[in-house]
């Protein structure tokens, strides 16, 4: 069932791990066959050498392991990791493709065609089989709308710690009766993007979701995004039981957290609107900052933003309500 396969005995096996986690991360994420083979030709020579290897030197002299490969061998070999290894697996985009590509059926390019939708990834250390069931179950969950009375229980439980900006943004903001996930933004004075990176404000908050057993699974976490699934729990007061949800929690630095809030309202339909009409007044606006374009057509530095009606005053467009912007 597992695409993976059965680990072998061998001296050097931390080598030859690493060189089958390069050679899938460059098929299954890049989709780059050659590279995929020049690492899965060094690690089968590796795994059938039957000494311990001392160094890349040693390594260079077996069919397949060039130059490259043998520096990446010292790099291991004496810091115990491989710096492209922990980006790649920090990477929430390449971990989530090259995760997904384990599950049995799931091939690189069906991976890449969910993670553009949106399904991502699951845990990494659950097995396969369970993995299978576990989507399909969630699958169906997903599929189902939450409704507008959940969405505001949900809002009620994520006003967290009073430093903290927390919005819910998509088609809730907008005032949809139901939304198809939840999509969290949130922002503490103190962070900004001239300060150092701050994953520890949105991990705080993920933990604490967790404990209050609101968080059920991760999805995937990086310094700036979670990705998971949540559940109300039953109370007492209502009979109602909760399925599982999507909910995405983004942590965006205070200066660029209004074009953030703007973007992830929406609607999709709008934001496009809104960007063509910030164009034609000589501006660019993404989901971080909005900037004047100069007569080149090169953009500026990003202007101050302090709340949502800011941006659409530089544009001079006329201000809408979170529940007027379907298009
Ligand atoms: N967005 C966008 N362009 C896209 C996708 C998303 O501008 N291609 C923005 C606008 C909405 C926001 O991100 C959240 O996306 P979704 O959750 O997909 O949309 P939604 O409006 O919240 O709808 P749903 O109720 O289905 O979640
Ligand atoms: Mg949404």
């Amino acid at each position: 069932m597992s695409k993976r396969k059965a680990p072998q005995e061998s001296p050097n096996q931390g080598i030859t791990d690493f060189l089958v986690e390069l050679a899938n991360y460059e098929k299954n994420v890049n989709r780059a066959i050659h590279k995929y083979n020049a690492y899965r030709k060094a690690a089968s020579a590796i795994s059938k050498y039957p000494n311990k290897i001392r160094n890349g030197e040693e390594a260079k002299k077996l069919d397949g392991v060039g130059a490259k490969i043998a520096e990446k061998i010292d790099e291991f070999l004496q810091t115990g990791k491989l710096r492209k290894l922990e980006k790649i697996r920090n990477d929430d985009t390449s971990s989530s493709i090259n995760f997904l590509t384990r599950v049995t059926g799931i091939g690189p390019a069906a991976a890449r065609k969910f993670f553009d939708e949106g399904v991502k990834t699951l845990e990494v250390d659950r097995c396969s089989v369970y993995l299978s069931h576990f989507t399909f179950r969630y699958f169906e969950e997903f599929e189902k709308r939450i409704p507008r009375v959940e969405m505001e229980k949900m809002e009620e439980l994520v006003t967290v710690g009073t430093d903290y900006i927390g919005t819910i943004c998509g088609s809730y903001r907008r005032g949809a009766a139901s939304s198809g996930d939840i999509d969290i933004l949130l922002t503490h004075p103190k962070y900004t993007s001239q300060t150092a990176k701050q994953p520890k404000l949105l991990h705080a908050v993920v933990e604490h979701f967790e404990s209050i057993g609101f968080v059920t699974d991760t999805l995937s976490k990086g310094d700036t995004k979670f990705m998971g699934v949540c559940q109300l729990q039953q109370s007492d007061e209502d009979e109602e039981e909760y399925i599982h949800r999507r909910i995405d929690i983004r942590l965006i630095p205070k200066d660029q957290y209004y074009c953030g809030v703007l973007y992830f309202t929406g609607s999709d339909i709008f934001n496009k609107n809104m960007r063509t009409h910030a164009l034609e007044k000589g501006f660019t606006l993404n989901e971080y900052t909005i900037r004047p374009l100069g007569v080149t057509g090169v953009a500026g530095e990003p202007l101050l933003v302090d709340s949502e009606k800011d941006i659409f005053d530089y544009i001079q467009y006329k201000y809408k309500e979170p529940k007027d912007r379907s298009e």
